[in-house]
Order: C-alpha cells, then sequence, then structure tokens
C-alpha cells in the first residue's frame, strides 16, 4: 500500500522471563521482514521492558503498553513520559480499551496522555473502538468520533500517531471484524482525518485493526485498503505472530 504496515505485539499483562526468552529468541527474533516496508513493535508488561530492549533485534522497537497522565514526582506505581524516552523507548500504546474499562480513563485522560507522550517525544499507537451494544445501536462512527475529538488538540504532528482500531466486542473473544466492517470503520476514521486535520494527513496516517487478529484472518484483512496493519494481542504470543507480520510485509 501507499503507506508503510505497521504490526504491534500487545502482550498485555502476559509474560514471565523464561517465556518471554523463548517469545523473543525464537519468535520475535526470527521475524522476515523488510523494515522498509513494515515497522514491527513489541508491548511487553513495564517489568519486562528492559529485558526485551536488551534482547530484541534492532529492526524491532520496544514499546510501553501505559504511560503516566503525569510527569515525574510524587505518583507511586506509574511511569512518565520522559523517563519512557530516556531508557530509549519510542512507543507507548494509549487509551487501549481494557484501560478505558478497568481503569477509567476516559476520552479526556487519553487526550492529556497523548499530548504528554508527544511532547517528550515518544510516538503513539492511539486505541480506539466501540461496544458491542454501541455497534449495535448504530452509534460506532459517533462514538470513534468522540475518542478522536478527544485526541486532535492533542496531536501537532500526526505523523508520530498509529490509529488502532479496536472494536471492544472481537477483543480477546475470537470474534474478528469482517474485513468488509473493518474497512469501512477505517474509511470512517480516515473520513474524520480528512474533515479535522487535512486530507494529506488522512491519506498518510497509518490505521491498524486490533481485535482477535490470528494467523488465519490476517490475510483477507490485509487486503483490505484502508488496513495498514494490525494491533495483536493473544497471537503475539505465539509463533502465529511471524505469519502475521510476514502477511502484512
Ligand atoms: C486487542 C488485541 C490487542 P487480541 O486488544 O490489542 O488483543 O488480539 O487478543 O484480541
Amino acid at each position: 500500500g501507499a503507506r508503510r504496515y505497521f504490526v504491534g505485539g500487545n502482550w498485555k499483562c502476559n509474560g514471565a522471563l523464561e517465556f518471554n526468552k523463548f517469545l523473543i529468541e525464537d519468535v520475535i527474533n526470527k521475524l522476515e521482514f523488510d523494515p522498509a516496508k513494515v515497522d514491527v513493535i513489541v508491548a511487553p508488561t513495564t517489568l519486562h521492558i528492559a529485558m526485551a530492549k536488551v534482547m530484541v533485534a534492532d529492526n524491532v522497537k520496544v514499546a510501553s503498553q501505559n504511560v503516566s497522565l503525569y510527569g515525574t514526582g510524587a505518583y507511586t506505581g506509574e511511569i512518565a513520559a520522559e523517563q519512557l524516552t530516556d531508557f530509549g523507548i519510542e512507543w507507548v500504546i494509549i487509551g487501549h480499551s481494557e484501560r478505558r474499562a478497568l481503569y477509567g480513563e476516559a476520552n479526556e485522560t487519553v487526550g492529556t496522555k497523548v499530548s504528554n507522550a508527544l511532547e517528550a517525544g515518544l510516538n503513539v499507537i492511539l486505541c480506539i473502538g466501540e461496544t458491542l451494544e454501541q455497534r449495535e445501536s448504530n452509534s460506532t462512527n459517533d462514538v470513534l468520533k468522540e475518542q478522536l475529538d478527544a485526541c486532535k488538540e492533542s496531536v501537532k504532528d500526526w505523523s508520530k500517531v498509529v490509529i488502532a482500531y479496536e472494536p471492544v466486542w472481537a477483543i480477546g473473544t475470537g470474534k474478528v471484524a469482517t474485513p468488509e466492517q473493518a474497512q469501512e470503520t477505517h474509511a470512517y476514521i480516515r473520513q474524520w482525518m480528512a474533515e479535522n486535520v487535512s486530507e494529506e494527513v488522512g491519506a498518510a496516517t497509518r490505521i491498524i485493526y486490533g481485535g482477535s487478529v490470528n494467523d488465519k484472518n490476517c490475510g483477507d484483512l490485509i487486503n483490505q485498503s484502508e488496513i495498514d496493519g494490525f494491533l495483536v494481542g493473544g497471537a503475539s504470543l505465539k509463533l502465529a505472530f511471524q505469519k502475521i507480520v510476514s502477511t502484512a510485509s
């Protein structure tokens, strides 16, 4: 496609020293891809970022799954954006539906995190998506619009942002969006960008799909013109990740 593909592995709260060693040595470091055609990112737990950073091959970047809403200071348990950049981390996932649903991250919080992360020099994987109830009541585009509107003022340079469309009903459920559903929704997101930012930015921004992507369904999804890659959860913990990356390269 016109845009460089992007595949992220979101390990969520999975992994341990032995398992990560296997995953990095036998899956990640054996990936075959052309870095000119696809960006490959892995996001271990915060605890395991350091080990992953030392161990992964040069062509793979390590991302954080989250970032503090605040800077450095008296914020027990948090990691600030400038600490991630200081550590050499280039990417952060913000607004994942699990953080929105389980940790109360509202749209405004996501917007502030995006702003802080970009100001600190991080690149952002911004996650948006609707619930099943919202899809069934035909409010998908309204929900996405609200999520995007909340980040509009946060972003000065959209080349630092990848949008991950992750329908909540497809996350970890084995119920993947059809290629047509994803294509249609990605097209709406691109339309939002054209109307709210510019045509050029709309055409250039990577929009990736997430939600039960695996080695079986990735081929049909990547064939859609609006799908620029994937954010992969469960399947990023398996050999299947190799197939997914090679499909998008
Ligand atoms: C969606 C995705 C990764 P999974 O959350 O962000 O996870 O592929 O397990 O649905």
